[in-house]
């Protein structure tokens, strides 16, 4: 008797479960977007009075560090398309666009004796062209494509870079924040500091292991403290939007319960993200604490006079802590934690954490990038448990493929990750809004354009480069009309429309 009963209980379990699963909405509010970034897709990299980027410098003069040999130099050419872009947002139904504004496009000295005025001219035509259509604007202040003069002052690693950026901050707002109500400072910290100065996967290469890193780190966090102090005293109160930060959450989840094991998810964690955002998020400000007791005793063995990381000073902790509005995530994947070995040879702790991924798990053409299930509610979750109740924002979540609009698996993937963002408001958790990376295939950093990651499929070699929606932009487009999740649905045909009232 007591084995149908059960067989039958958890077929109704079963039944209910994705019955739920599948009426719930988004809320009426919950905000649809796409990013992009300037230099991956704006070409005209010399446009007018624009001087180069660290990334146009790091194409033109090292080629060869580009998996294609290609370069941003015209990218999607949205200097020139950017209202088809905003038409092809129109077609999608999205309710916000988050885009990068380029510092050298700006300022074309880095430094703010000169305000470039067609610079100034095309970002307003873009924000005016979403605006015309109910698009609401998000910029991103700082997306990887520094000056190259400023980097031949030391960038991120000399102190000026607070000063540099807060004055070209407030350029920015000055000129934007009348019709931009949603600001982000930096785009991803650890992958400036990390990937462009304690390693060489990103420009300006300069492979200083930890030193570099930690010094970038530090000036980093007090630019856009400074930047934030300067939204909030002077704009804010005029302008009334909010300015916040964005950073890379990767899910870590334990390989068993025990303690080590959750030890060794917690050192993940501080060292791949929450280094950066503690400081700002966290009660009492400052770097994590066990990350902080590393780092110094593995600069004593190493025979260093002093630790490569020090705390900010209390004064400085005050100054940056709470210096952000909303918590801006960007998502993509995750690992299994295994353990953590110290070994006294190693120069970073971080080296140390064992993690895998799940060969079964799908892998995209990204070397990097597997769906995890359930990776964005995890990261989500992780978020709220280290920072309370902050409103969050997924500033970027994708999946990259080849060639080609039948992307069933990127499909999966957002219908999976959007699973998760409804499992995270189920629980309370504060997501007001999604923004998927990315509008249209674009330069992919040191991958050039042998990854895509768009809605819009774009032939590099086509000199129309024309936009093509992928079945992907469809399913995405009628996730944002119905507000839920609907499996069996399929796009009847492959042409776009703009629906009334877009
Ligand atoms: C993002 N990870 O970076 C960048 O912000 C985009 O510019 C880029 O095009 C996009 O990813 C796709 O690569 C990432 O830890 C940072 O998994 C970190 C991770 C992934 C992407």
């Amino acid at each position: 008797m007591k084995i149908p009963v059960l067989l039958l209980c958890s077929v109704v379990a079963v039944t209910c479960a994705v019955k739920v699963k599948r009426s719930r909405r988004f809320p009426k509010h919950f905000i649809f977007g796409t990013s992009t970034a300037a230099h991956q897709i704006e070409g005209a990299w010399d446009a007018d009075d624009k001087s180069e980027s660290i990334w146009d410098f790091l194409a033109h003069n090292n080629p060869g560090a580009i998996s294609d040999q290609s370069n941003g130099d015209i990218a999607c050419d949205s200097y020139h398309k950017y209202k088809r872009d905003v038409e092809m947002m129109r077609e999608l139904g999205i309710d916000s666009y988050r885009f990068s504004v380029a510092w050298s496009r700006i300022l074309p000295n880095g430094l703010a004796d000169r305000v470039s005025e067609a610079g100034i001219a095309y970002y307003n035509n873009v924000i005016d062209e979403v605006l015309k259509y109910n698009i609401q604007p998000m910029i991103t202040l700082y997306h990887w494509d520094l000056p190259q003069k400023l980097q031949d002052m030391g960038g991120f690693l000399n102190p000026l870079i607070v000063d540099w950026f807060a004055d070209y901050a407030r350029v920015v707002f000055d000129n934007f924040g009348d019709r931009v109500k949603t600001f982000i400072t930096f785009n991803e910290a650890a992958q400036v500091c990390h990937d462009g100065y304690g390693s060489v996967t990103k420009a300006p290469m300069l492979n200083i292991t930890d030193v570099g890193e930690f010094i970038c780190a530090k000036n980093l966090i007090l630019a856009h403290a400074k930047a934030y102090h300067l939204y909030n005293d002077e704009f804010k109160p005029v302008q009334g939007g909010s300015c916040g930060f964005a950073i890379a959450v990767g899910a870590a989840q334990p390989v068993t319960d025990s303690k080590e094991v959750h030890h060794a998810v917690e050192l993940f964690n501080q060292f791949q993200w929450a280094m950066y955002t503690d400081p700002i998020f966290s009660k009492d400000g400052g770097f994590p604490k066990e990350l902080l007791e590393l780092v110094a005793q593995k600069s004593a063995a190493q025979g260093y006079p002093r630790t490569k990381l020090s705390d900010f000073t209390e004064e400085e902790k005050a100054y940056i802590r709470g210096t952000s509005d909303f918590f801006g995530v960007n998502h993509y994947t995750g690992v299994i934690v295994t353990g953590w070995k110290p070994a006294a040879t190693s120069s970073m702790a971080y080296v140390e954490i064992g993690r895998t991924q799940d060969k079964d798990w799908p892998q995209a053409v990204s070397y990097w990038l597997r769906q995890m299930p359930k990776s964005l509610y995890i990261a989500l979750n992780v978020i709220q448990k280290r920072y309370g109740d902050v409103p969050i924002y997924v500033t970027e979540n994708g999946w990259s493929t080849r060639e080609g609009i039948e992307d069933d698996e990127r499909v999966d993937y957002y219908r999976d990750a959007l699973e998760d963002v409804l499992d995270a408001l189920d629980e309370g958790i504060d997501v007001r809004g999604y923004y998927a990376w990315s509008l249209m295939d674009n330069f992919e950093w040191l991958a050039g354009y042998t990854e895509r990651f768009g809605f819009y499929e774009i032939n590099f070699d086509d000199p129309e480069l024309t936009r093509i929606p992928r079945k992907s932009a469809f399913i995405y487009k009628q996730i944002i009309k119905t507000r839920e999740i609907d499996y069996d649905y399929q796009p009847e045909s492959y042409v776009m429309s703009i629906d009334a009232g877009h």
